[in-house]
């Protein structure tokens, strides 16, 4: 449960989603989206405003969470009234249109969820299934602190074309997060090796040099043939300081390696050149600009 006040107000009084709930919401911030945002604030009741997690009507709920995380993501700066919000639950998310999979606005109190996006998988070269949806997330703070003395001066234009700013992103120490959130529920350990083993793979063959093979082995052999992940486990896949790739299945750690390329690679799969979902990778650059510009 989680109690927040916020600097405007609703006319209807929203109720959260439920986890995973499947109706869609649109996670890029959209000028309708701001001038309905701006419509309900201007309309507005009451001042404060309590989030329960019990849902009422999930269609609301869905809306809720969009329009809130729409602001989240154009308040970039954490105020002392946003920094005060407790939002590590799953009060503010913003669910993957396709699979309603949501995902918080904020993990580890300053990690902001940058996009979101679905990995699909061609099975027998026949149908796409959905594996998991994903969110990427990087530390408000460390983006500032490194990338602000080279982006600082640029407007939100120009770096929503910079290429180079993913790029640095990827090669920096900022502390990142990919969340995955299991959508087919069938997968095997066995199949969950070999699908990472050629995409994860290929990104050591470019960026791991002679030792590829072993970091691929080491990355593969935490992953046991016991660990179940059904639908709606919860991966988190963190690069923490100094280049530790750290593990957790439902908040269970799994391992950690300290590999700069092995970071590299895991987190080129979701926004380097040829991303598993080029939505997401287009949101990333947009809200790190946001950020950036502020
Ligand atoms: O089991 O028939 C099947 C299809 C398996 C698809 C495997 C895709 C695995 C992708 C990696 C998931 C990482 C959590
Ligand atoms: O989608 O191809 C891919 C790559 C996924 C990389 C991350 C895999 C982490 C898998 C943990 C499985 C635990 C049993």
């Amino acid at each position: 449960m989680v109690s927040l006040r916020f600097p405007f107000s609703f006319s209807q009084p929203p109720t959260p989603k439920p986890p995973n709930a499947s109706t869609s919401s649109s996670f890029s911030t959209s000028a309708t989206t701001a001038s309905s945002v701006a419509a309900v604030c201007g309309a507005g009741i009451a001042a404060g405003l309590a989030l329960s997690q019990t849902p009422a009507n999930p269609l609301y709920g869905n809306a809720f969470s969009s329009l809130l995380s729409n602001l989240l993501l154009k308040t970039s700066h954490f105020s002392p009234m946003w920094g005060s919000l407790s939002l590590s639950g799953s009060s503010a998310s913003v669910a993957e249109p396709k699979t309603g999979m949501s995902f918080p606005s904020v993990l580890k109190d300053s990690q902001r969820l940058l996009g979101i996006g679905l990995r699909k998988k061609a099975v027998l070269g026949l149908k796409n299934i959905d594996v998991y949806a994903f969110g990427v997330y990087a530390d408000d703070g460390d983006i500032k602190k490194v990338l602000t003395e080279k982006y600082g001066a640029l407007s939100a234009a120009e770096l929503k074309e910079k290429k180079e700013l993913r790029e640095d992103l990827m090669e920096s120490d900022v502390s990142m997060t990919i969340r995955l959130q299991i959508v087919y529920g069938r997968l095997s350990i066995q199949s969950v090796r070999s699908a990472f083993q050629e995409s994860v793979g290929n990104r050591l063959r470019k960026f791991g040099g002679p030792n590829n093979k072993e970091l691929l082995e080491r990355f593969t052999s935490q992953f046991k043939d016991e660990y179940k992940i059904p639908r709606g486990s919860i991966i988190d896949l963190s690069r923490d300081q100094g280049y530790v790739l750290r593990t957790t299945i439902d908040g269970q750690e799994v391992g950690s390696i300290q590999s700069k390329p092995l970071c590299r690679s895991i987190i080129d799969l979701y926004i380097g050149d040829e991303p598993f979902d080029q939505k997401a990778k287009e949101d990333v650059q947009k809200n790190l600009a946001h950020v950036l510009q502020k």
